[in-house]
Order: structure tokens, then C-alpha cells, then sequence
């Protein structure tokens, strides 16, 4: 059978595409793991913003596929919808197969609403699934047996059994040759990405992993790793991403996944990894001049917040608490940044504000922090996606004020506080995070001089919209800019 599987457009405002233009990488697990006389192209279509429309119709012509397979998020809900009915009028004879987060914890939302968009949904892993799905297809036999999976019968969805987590023993390498689009970057180095782990055993309450595979962690083989990193190079990346939702659950194990990338001489490439604060506080005096000499280059640290209160909130205390010799508890972020710091390795600062109890106070503790210790501001809003405990919690307390899910993106704010309006606590994110990303970019010239000097203008342009010579000179009110950013926000959101 001829498949084709796409991602979506659509980009948050940390990820500008002008910079940044990441892989999906379920895409090409989905792609390696078919049975192999299957014809499969991948697009991610971050690659084609501007062109949408034409190049989703331009493969529609050139592949004539069977299957069309979506991977979405909830805020691309409204582009992955506008994509289906673009298919069904293209090639109305294509299946069409959803998976991805917002489908598996939200299946009503492509199952009920008229018209009726996918014809089937393949909820949580999706490797098995796809391909016995595949398989159904091709020889005309049931579905009412594949777990995991959601498929349309007439008029309604019928919704197979839950399939488990599965150890990733049987996973084969991802099938990067399927890939028909070009320009993957950060900053100017082709990227790509690779996972070493899946699963998670924290329960924060604002994450949609335990709802979509449970708590868990698989991992797989080192020598599986350096393959798939290898395979990644030989494709053209410089750069490699860690997609895995939390590498640090075995500290030990990445400390030798480390040496192994020194080993192999991988370690001329450059990595950028998601890691937990309590870890790198723990065993930062070893583990960061390790990862430094493995080459890694960015860590992504998910601080969420420096309050107590907060921390309770978002159940994420766990994970930023480090044991002194006392037995005291302390937060870990401050120990985790200086060890990256002092290896070089730049800190990604994840912070989550606007939560129930925040006050204008709260969430400018917060700013302050990261001015004053991170590199990259990576500062969220609480967000309720499909199936977290923060989503219930949210709709208990009456504090969801949008219900439009492409402002779900993580900068929008889209649920208030008991002290603060939506509006309020956007401003004061937006407002800080513009100078705090300002500052990082002589580091960055320094890093990408190529990249930086060809592209600082757009950069600095993106960073600053909605500014205007007159506010840049303070002669301008901010709320009159921040109008203007959010105008953009809202126009920039219609892909196709
Ligand atoms: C790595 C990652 C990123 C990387 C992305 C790198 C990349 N290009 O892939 C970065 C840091 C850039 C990122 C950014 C964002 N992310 Co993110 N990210 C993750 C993370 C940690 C892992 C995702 C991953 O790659 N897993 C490995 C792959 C193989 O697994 P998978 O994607 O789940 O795919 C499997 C199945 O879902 C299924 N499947 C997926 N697609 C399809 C399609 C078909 C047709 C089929 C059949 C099956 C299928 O099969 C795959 C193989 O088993 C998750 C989860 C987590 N713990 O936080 C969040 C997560 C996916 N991100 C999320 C969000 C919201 C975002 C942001 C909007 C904001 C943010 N929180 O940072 C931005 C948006 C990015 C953009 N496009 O602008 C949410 C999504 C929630 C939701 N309901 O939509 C998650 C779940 C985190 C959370 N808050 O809970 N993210
Ligand atoms: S530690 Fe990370 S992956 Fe694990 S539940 Fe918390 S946010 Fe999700």
C-alpha cells in the first residue's frame, strides 16, 4: 500500500520556525516498523508553512496514497480537521488514520463532530497498531480486534480495548529515507531527532503521559541508541534532539549512554536533552563534565516553578527537590544550573506560570529567576490538554476561560487565576521573556556566527513583533504592542 504520513504546520512561539524546524519523530518510527513492501513517504509539514494547501495537494497527486496519517497535537486540532476535509476532497478514496496526543486522549473531538473526519484513530503507541491496522486493510479483515485503535462504523466510532505500553524490545529503527521534505535546522545545523527511553513514572499534573501510556519507563539498548544516532548523521544531522519524556529516571544508564557516545565518536555532534533538576543537582559534580564531553550543548530543564505552592499545584515538587547532608529538602533548580553552567552547557529554563493561586507577585518571582539564571526562557502557561489532573482540577475551580484549542500552544494564556485575568498574565510573560531571549543572543552569534549574522534581523524581528520604533523609544504604551503580537499570533494560526 502507498501511505503517507504528515505532520502538522503549526509552531508555538518558542519554536520559530525561522530557526527551529524539528522532525516528528513518531513519524519515522511509524514508517520503520510497517511491514516493509509498504510504500510510506513522511512530511512534516513545519518544513512547507507558507505552502500548505499546495504541497499537501501536490503529494496527494504525485503519491495517490491509501492511507493519509496524521500526527496532531491538541492547539494543530484545527488544522489537522481543515488537512482531513482537504484530503477527503482531494482523494476521497484515502483512509485517513489519526494518532498523536490529542487523538488518543481526546477521540470524541475527531470521532462525533460532523464531518466526520478520520476513519480511524490509533490511540497511544502507535508502531503495532498502524501496522496490524495496515495489515487489516490490505487482506480485508476485522478491526474489532486491534487494540489500540478507534474505527469508524456508519455513523459512530467503535473503541477498541486500551493496548498496553509496550517494552520496546520489538521497535525497529526509525525509516528516516521515507522523509520527501528538506530543511530540518536549529540555528542554521540540520537536526534531527532520536529517543533512547519512553514513559515516565512522575505524575505532574500538567503532562499527558501517564494518561496516554501509563506509569512507566522502557529503554532501550545502548548499542539501539548509537545505531539510530549514526543512522541520524548519515542522514545529514549535526544536531541531535532527545525526544525522550524523562531520560534521567536512570541516571546511571545515561551516564553510560554518555561514555558510549565518547566511545563511538559521536561526540562531534551536538545534543540537546530534556532533563529533570533533582538528577543534574544530584549527580551534576560527575554527570554534567560527562555530558559536556559527550557533546551535549542545551539542556532543556523543566524547572516549573520556584514557589512551594506552585510546585504543589502542578504535583512537579518531587522532581526539583534535592537532599542536602542534613536531610533537609531543597529545590534542586539553582544546584542543577550551576553544575550545567560550569561545564558549559546551556540552560533551557522551563517555567510554568498563571496557575490558580498565582498572583501578579508570584508570576514576577518567577521572570525574575529566570533573568536572572536562565539562558533560553521556555516560560509556559498552565494548559488543560485531553486527560491531565490539571484539566480537572481547572474545570473545577471554573478557570477556564478559552476552549479554543489552537491557543492551547503553551504561551497563550488560556485559564485565568483567582487573582488574574488571561490577558494580565500573558502581558507579563510576554513582556519579560522578549529581553531575557535578547541577552541570549551574543551567545547564540557566538555559537552560530553564520546563522546570526545571515538571520539576527529576522530573528530580533520575531522575538520583538508588535514593536514599533515609536515603543521601542517608550513613546508607545506596551498593552498597545502586546495588542499587536496577539493580532499576529491570530493570523499567523491560519495554515491552510
Ligand atoms: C519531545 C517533545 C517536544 C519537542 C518536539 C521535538 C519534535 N519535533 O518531535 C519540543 C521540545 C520541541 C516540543 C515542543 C512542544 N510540545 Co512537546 N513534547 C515532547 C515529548 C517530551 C515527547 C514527544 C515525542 O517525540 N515522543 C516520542 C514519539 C515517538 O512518541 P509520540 O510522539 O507519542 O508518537 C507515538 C504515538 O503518539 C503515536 N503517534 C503519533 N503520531 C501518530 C500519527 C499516526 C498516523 C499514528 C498511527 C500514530 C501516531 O505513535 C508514535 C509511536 O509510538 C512529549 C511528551 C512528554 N512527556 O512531555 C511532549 C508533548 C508531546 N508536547 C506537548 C506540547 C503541548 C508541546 C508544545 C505545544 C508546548 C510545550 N509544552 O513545549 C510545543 C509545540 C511544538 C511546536 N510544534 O511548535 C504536549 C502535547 C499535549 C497535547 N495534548 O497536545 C506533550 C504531550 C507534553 C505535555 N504537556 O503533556 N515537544
Ligand atoms: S517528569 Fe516530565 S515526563 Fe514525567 S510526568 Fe513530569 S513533566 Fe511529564
Amino acid at each position: 500500500m502507498r501511505i503517507l504520513l504528515l505532520s502538522m504546520p503549526d509552531s508555538f512561539e518558542h519554536m520559530p520556525a525561522l530557526a527551529i524546524r524539528m522532525p516528528n519523530g513518531a513519524l519515522t518510527t511509524l514508517a520503520g516498523n510497517v511491514d516493509p513492501h509498504h510504500d510510506v513517504a513522511v512530511a512534516d509539514l513545519i518544513l512547507v508553512r507558507e505552502k500548505v494547501r499546495q504541497t499537501v495537494e501536490r503529494l496527494l497527486v504525485e503519491l495517490q496514497p491509501d492511507v493519509v496519517g496524521l500526527s496532531v497535537m491538541t492547539f494543530q486540532r484545527k488544522t489537522a480537521r481543515k488537512i482531513c476535509e482537504l484530503i477527503r476532497a482531494k482523494r476521497p478514496g484515502a483512509r485517513i488514520v489519526l494518532g498523536g496526543y490529542d487523538p488518543s486522549l481526546a477521540p470524541e473531538a475527531y470521532a462525533c463532530t460532523p464531518p466526520l473526519t478520520a476513519d480511524f484513530i490509533v490511540r497511544g503507541e502507535g508502531e503495532s497498531c498502524f501496522s496490524e491496522l495496515l495489515r487489516a486493510l490490505e487482506s480485508g479483515g476485522a478491526f474489532d480486534q486491534i487494540t489500540g485503535l478507534s474505527f469508524r462504523q456508519g455513523d459512530r466510532f467503535v473503541q477498541n480495548p486500551n493496548r498496553p505500553a509496550s517494552a520496546l524490545a520489538d521497535i525497529k529503527l526509525p525509516r528516516r529515507s521515507a522523509r520527501v521534505l528538506t530543511g530540518y535546522t536549529m540555528l542554521g545545523r540540520p537536526i534531527d531527532v532520536i529517543e533512547t527511553s519512553r514513559g515516565c513514572t512522575y505524575d505532574c499534573s500538567f503532562c499527558s503521559i501517564i494518561e496516554m501510556r501509563g506509569r512507566n519507563f522502557y529503554t532501550y539498548s545502548i548499542d539501539r541508541v548509537l545505531a539510530d544516532i549514526q543512522d541520524a548523521r548519515d542522514h545529514g544531522a549535526r544536531t541531535i534532539f532527545i525526544v525522550d519524556d524523562n531520560i534521567m529516571l536512570n541516571v546511571r544508564r545515561f551516564e553510560q549512554l554518555c561514555q558510549a557516545i565518547i566511545d563511538a565518536g559521536l561526540n562531534r555532534l551536538e545534543y540537546f536533552v530534556q532533563a529533570m533538576t533533582s538528577s543534574i543537582a544530584k549527580h551534576g559534580a560527575t554527570l554534567a563534565p560527562l555530558m559536556r564531553r559527550a557533546g551535549f550543548k542545551y539542556a532543556f530543564l523543566g524547572i516549573e516553578n520556584i514557589l512551594d505552592e506552585d510546585l504543589k499545584f502542578l504535583r512537579a515538587a518531587a522532581k526539583n527537590t534535592r537532599r542536602e547532608n542534613g536531610g533537609q529538602k531543597r529545590n534542586a533548580t539553582v544546584q542543577a544550573i550551576e553544575w550545567l553552567h560550569r561545564n558549559g552547557i546551556w540552560v533551557v529554563g522551563g517555567l510554568i506560570v498563571g496557575n490558580p493561586g498565582d498572583t501578579r507577585e508570584s508570576i514576577e518571582t518567577n521572570l525574575e529567576f529566570a533573568r536572572r539564571y536562565v539562558d533560553w526562557p521556555y516560560i509556559q502557561h498552565p494548559t488543560p490538554y485531553p486527560g491531565t489532573p490539571m484539566t480537572k482540577d481547572f474545570e473545577q475551580r471554573d478557570l477556564i476561560a478559552s476552549r479554543e484549542m489552537e491557543e492551547y500552544d503553551g504561551t497563550t494564556a488560556v485559564v485565568r487565576t483567582e487573582h488574574l485575568s488571561c490577558e494580565e498574565i500573558e502581558f507579563l510573560r510576554w513582556k519579560a521573556e522578549r529581553w531575557i531571549k535578547l541577552r541570549h543572543f551574543p551567545k547564540a552569534f557566538w555559537h552560530d556566527p553564520r546563522f546570526v549574522f545571515g538571520h539576527g534581523k529576522d530573528m530580533l524581528a520575531h522575538t520583538f513583533r508588535g514593536s514599533s520604533w515609536k515603543s521601542l523609544l517608550g513613546l508607545e504604551d506596551e498593552h498597545a504592542v502586546f495588542a499587536r503580537y496577539k493580532g499576529i499570533r491570530e493570523r499567523e494560526r491560519k495554515y491552510l
